[in-house]
C-alpha cells in the first residue's frame, strides 16, 4: 500500500502537511471540506492550547499576586508588632530603670528611717530619763524638806503624768468608799479626757479591776465624780457595756458605777462591790 504527502491546499502557504490516505483504498467516500477542516484544527488547537495556557497563567498569576499581596500584609503586619515590641521594650527598659531608682530611694529612705528611729529610740531613752530624774529630785526634796508635799511634785507612792498624779490603790472599796478615800487625798477619783491620759492609765491598771470616777446613779445619766457630764465614747466600754445588769444578786438596783476591766475597757458593776480604785490630783499646789 502506497500513501501520498502533499500539501492539502498548495493556495495556502501555512496549510498543515498532512499525511494523506488515498482515495483509492476508499472508494465512494471523498470529502472536500474534511480535508479543509483539518488543514483548520492544528491551529485552532494550538489556539485553544495556548489559550487555556494563558487562562492558566493568568489563573494562576492573580493567585500569586494574592499570595503576594497575603504575604505583603503579613510582613507589614509584623514590622507593625515588630515596632510595637521594640516601643514596648524600650518602655520596659525605662520602667526597669525607674524601679531601680526606686529602690535606690527606698534604701535610702531605709537608712534615714533607720536613724531616725534611733533617734526616736533615744529621745524616749531621754524621756524615761528625765522622768527618772524628777522623780528622783522630788524624792530627795521630800526627804530635805521632811514634807510628802513638794511643789510639782507628786507625793511618795503616786505615779506623775503630764501635770497630774495618779495613786493606783492596793486596797479594794467599793465606789463611794473609794470616792471618799480619793477626797480625803486632795484628790479624785480619775477623770480622763485624752487618749495619751486614757492610754497611760490602762498601762498602769493592765489585768487588775479599778473604780473610775464615772457614775449614774446620782441623775440616771453617766456623769464625771466632779458631777461634769460625760460624753459616751462606746469604744471605751467593753462589748454590749454599759449594761446596767439586773442579774448580779447584791440587792437592789443595776449597775451604776463604772470601772476599768483588766482588758481596759470599761463595764459597769455594783456600786458596793470592793475593788481597787484611781485616785488623780494635780501635781502642782495650788
Ligand atoms: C459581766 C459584767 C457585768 C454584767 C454582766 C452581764 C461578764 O461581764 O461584769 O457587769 O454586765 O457581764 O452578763
Ligand atoms: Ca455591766
Amino acid at each position: 500500500m502506497m500513501t501520498d504527502n502533499h500539501y492539502d491546499n498548495e493556495m495556502d502557504s501555512s496549510a498543515l502537511w498532512i499525511k494523506d490516505t488515498p482515495s483509492v483504498s476508499r472508494p465512494g467516500l471523498s470529502f472536500p471540506g474534511l480535508s479543509r477542516f483539518r488543514s483548520w484544527l492544528f491551529p485552532a488547537l494550538t489556539a485553544v492550547v495556548l489559550l487555556i495556557v494563558i487562562i492558566a497563567l493568568g489563573t494562576s498569576n492573580a493567585k500569586t499576586s494574592n499570595r503576594l499581596w497575603t504575604v505583603d500584609q503579613t510582613v507589614s503586619n509584623m514590622s507593625d508588632i515588630i515596632q510595637s515590641l521594640n516601643a514596648s521594650l524600650q518602655q520596659a527598659h525605662e520602667t526597669a530603670n525607674e524601679a531601680k531608682r526606686l529602690q535606690f530611694a527606698v534604701e535610702n529612705n531605709k537608712v534615714q528611717l533607720a536613724s531616725v528611729l534611733d533617734a526616736l529610740k533615744q529621745l524616749s531613752a531621754l524621756d524615761s530619763l528625765s522622768k527618772a530624774v524628777a522623780s528622783l529630785k522630788c524624792s530627795l526634796e521630800h526627804i530635805i524638806k521632811n514634807s510628802s508635799v513638794v511643789d510639782g511634785c507628786c507625793p511618795l507612792g503616786w505615779e506623775k503624768f503630764e501635770s497630774d498624779c495618779f495613786f493606783f490603790s492596793k486596797l479594794s472599796l467599793s465606789w463611794n468608799d473609794s470616792r471618799d478615800w480619793c477626797d480625803k487625798e486632795d484628790a479624785h477619783l480619775l477623770i480622763v479626757h485624752t487618749d495619751k491620759a486614757w492610754d497611760f492609765v490602762i498601762r498602769e491598771t493592765a489585768s487588775q479591776f479599778f473604780w473610775v470616777g464615772l457614775s449614774d446613779w446620782r441623775t440616771g445619766r453617766w456623769e464625771w465624780v466632779n458631777l461634769t457630764p460625760y460624753t459616751m465614747e462606746r469604744r471605751r466600754w467593753a462589748p454590749g457595756q454599759p449594761d446596767n445588769w439586773n442579774g448580779h444578786g447584791l440587792g437592789p438596783g443595776g449597775e451604776d458605777c463604772a470601772h476599768l476591766h483588766f482588758n481596759g475597757r470599761l463595764n459597769d458593776q455594783h456600786c458596793s462591790i470592793k475593788m481597787r480604785f484611781i485616785c488623780q490630783k494635780h501635781s502642782l499646789r495650788v
